[in-house]
């Protein structure tokens, strides 16, 4: 049985990152006990925090879990590791970054060996996050924050493309 609902943001710059994109919900795919639920389009945006880089592509996924956030989290990790991400500086580019956003309607501060916080506390303040999110559920709330749509406006500055190539390329046939 699949209990608590989950959204995860993917996004990457570097390589072929429509690739690593794929190849991430692949990997995540096959986490036991998880199962994707939905997916956004791709989306092509500017970097936001430190701008010197090149645009990144971003798509955000619901997940249903019986996994614990950590537990979770420590997996995702272990993909962007296994897909060769080497962590330069704060908000460096990066290969493939596995963000978990949304833990069920969970909001707290999770310690362990590493600091969980949820909901991620920048989303609704990045267009990255919230123009796919809103996508694939258009009346999200997250918790301790308000309906997610609402923050859409906020965020207006930031340039954000959709795009149409798929994201999940698995019905794509090649000849
Ligand atoms: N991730 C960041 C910082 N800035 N900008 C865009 N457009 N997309 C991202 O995924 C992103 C970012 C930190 O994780
Ligand atoms: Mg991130
Ligand atoms: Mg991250």
């Amino acid at each position: 049985m699949f209990t608590k609902k989950v959204f995860v943001g993917i996004g990457g710059n570097q390589g072929n990152s429509i690739q690593k994109l794929r190849r991430s919900l692949k990997c995540i795919s096959m986490i036991p006990k998880v199962k994707i639920v939905s997916k956004s389009s791709l989306y092509l945006t500017e970097p936001v925090g430190f701008k010197k880089q090149p645009n990144f592509y971003n798509a955000v996924i619901r997940l249903e879990t019986r996994l614990t956030p950590f537990t979770l989290l420590k997996k995702l990790l272990r993909i962007e590791t296994f897909m060769r991400r080497k962590r330069h500086f704060k908000n460096s580019p990066r290969i493939i970054d596995l963000d978990l956003l949304l833990f069920s309607n969970y909001s707290k501060n999770f310690k362990g060996k590493s600091m969980l916080v949820l909901p991620h506390p920048r989303l609704h303040l990045r267009a990255f996050v919230l123009f796919p999110l809103v996508e694939i559920s258009p009346n999200n709330i997250i918790p301790g924050i308000g309906l997610s749509r609402n923050y859409k406006k906020l965020c207006s500055g930031q340039k954000i493309t959709r795009l149409k190539i798929p994201f999940d390329n698995s019905l794509i046939i090649k000849f």
